[in-house]
Parts: structure tokens; C-alpha cells; sequence
């Protein structure tokens, strides 16, 4: 059994929804598991700023599956929920990225794990230490540490509750 966190996110077409339902979704996924949920966070967009801000979150999973099956389930879902390609960093109704494979490395031309944009990103470091705050990543080290040194840049909790 794998422990694996998953990053969500998205800007397009009532991006809260997206997230939630691509949650429930996750859950249908063979061999699979969904053990936690972060809160939902809103964020300015990184990359072209001409773009809608982002809902993001991440969610921790138990899998037998393969991380190449695991990206393949992840694909089909990004594809239900209408992606569309437009440009690299650019917006999108459903990005689910595979942040962290318990201890693997991977890298090859479908997947690089864990995920390169990690460290930069407060969009997938907050709520990852929210529900993995005791995390070593392969390579990057102590969820904690990583925290420390990546600025919030406007990363907001949404309180659901409000919506
Ligand atoms: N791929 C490689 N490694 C992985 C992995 N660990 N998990 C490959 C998932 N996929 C991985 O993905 C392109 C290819 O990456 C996939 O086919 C897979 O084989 P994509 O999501 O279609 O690519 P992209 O949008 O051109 O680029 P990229 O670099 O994946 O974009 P990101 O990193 O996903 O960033 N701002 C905020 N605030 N919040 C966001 O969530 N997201 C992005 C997109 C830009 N700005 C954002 C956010
Ligand atoms: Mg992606």
C-alpha cells in the first residue's frame, strides 16, 4: 500500500465545485483510497497573471495502484471534467497533479515524483502540512522547514461554510 498525496487545482467554471467533485471522484478510483482532505484554498494565479485566481488542495491517498495507473486515473478525471489545454500555467477547470509517491523517485517522460514545482509553490506546501505536518519528502526534505521558507503570497483559507 502506497501513501500518495495528490495536488488539486483549478480556475474555471466554479473551481470550488470542481475540487469537491473531483474529490468524490477520487474516491471511485480502483485500489484506492481517500484518507484526508485539506481545506480549500484560494490563490492568485502563478504564471500569465491575465487569468482567474485558483482554488487548490490536496488530498492524501492509500493506493496499490502503479503511480503510471494512478496518473492514468488522474488524466481520465482532468478529461470529465473538461479540460482543455490552452497554455502552459494557464487555466484550467481540473489540474490533479501526483505530488508525492511514498518513498519513489520518479523520472521519465510521463512523470517526475516527486512533483519538480513543490518548493515554490505555498499553493501546494500550506495545505499539504495541514494534513501531513509531520511529512519528509523524498529529495526536498521536512514538510515544516519547506513551509518556513516559501512565503503565503495571498493564500487564503476558504471557509466553506460561508459558500
Ligand atoms: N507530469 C509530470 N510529472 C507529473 C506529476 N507528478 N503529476 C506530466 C502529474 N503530471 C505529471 O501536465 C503536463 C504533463 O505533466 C502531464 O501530461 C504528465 O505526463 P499539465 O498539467 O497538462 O501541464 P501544464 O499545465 O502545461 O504544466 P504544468 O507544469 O504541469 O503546470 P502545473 O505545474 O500543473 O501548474 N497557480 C495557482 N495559484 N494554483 C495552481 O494550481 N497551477 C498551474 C499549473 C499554474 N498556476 C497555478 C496553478
Ligand atoms: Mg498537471
Amino acid at each position: 500500500m502506497n501513501n500518495i498525496f495528490i495536488g488539486l487545482g483549478s480556475n474555471l467554471s466554479d473551481p470550488i465545485q470542481q475540487i469537491l467533485m473531483a474529490v468524490d471522484t477520487l474516491k471511485k478510483i480502483p485500489e484506492t483510497r481517500v484518507i484526508k482532505r485539506s481545506s480549500l484554498y484560494a490563490s492568485p494565479p502563478m504564471g500569465p497573471q491575465d487569468q482567474p485566481d485558483y482554488v487548490n488542495a490536496v488530498v492524501e491517498l492509500n493506493s496499490e495502484l502503479s503511480a503510471h495507473k494512478l496518473l492514468d486515473e488522474l488524466q481520465t478525471i482532468e478529461q470529465k471534467q473538461g479540460r482543455v489545454r490552452l497554455r502552459h500555467w494557464g487555466e484550467r477547470t481540473l489540474d490533479l497533479d501526483i505530488l508525492v509517491y511514498g518513498e519513489q523517485k520518479i523520472d521519465d517522460e510521463r512523470l517526475t515524483v516527486p512533483h519538480s514545482g513543490i518548493k515554490e509553490r505555498a499553493f501546494v506546501l500550506y495545505p499539504l502540512a495541514e494534513i501531513a505536518p509531520d511529512l519528509i519528502i523524498p529529495q526536498f526534505g521536512n514538510i515544516a522547514n519547506l513551509v518556513q521558507n516559501c512565503s503565503r503570497s495571498g493564500l487564503n483559507k476558504i471557509n466553506l461554510d460561508l459558500i
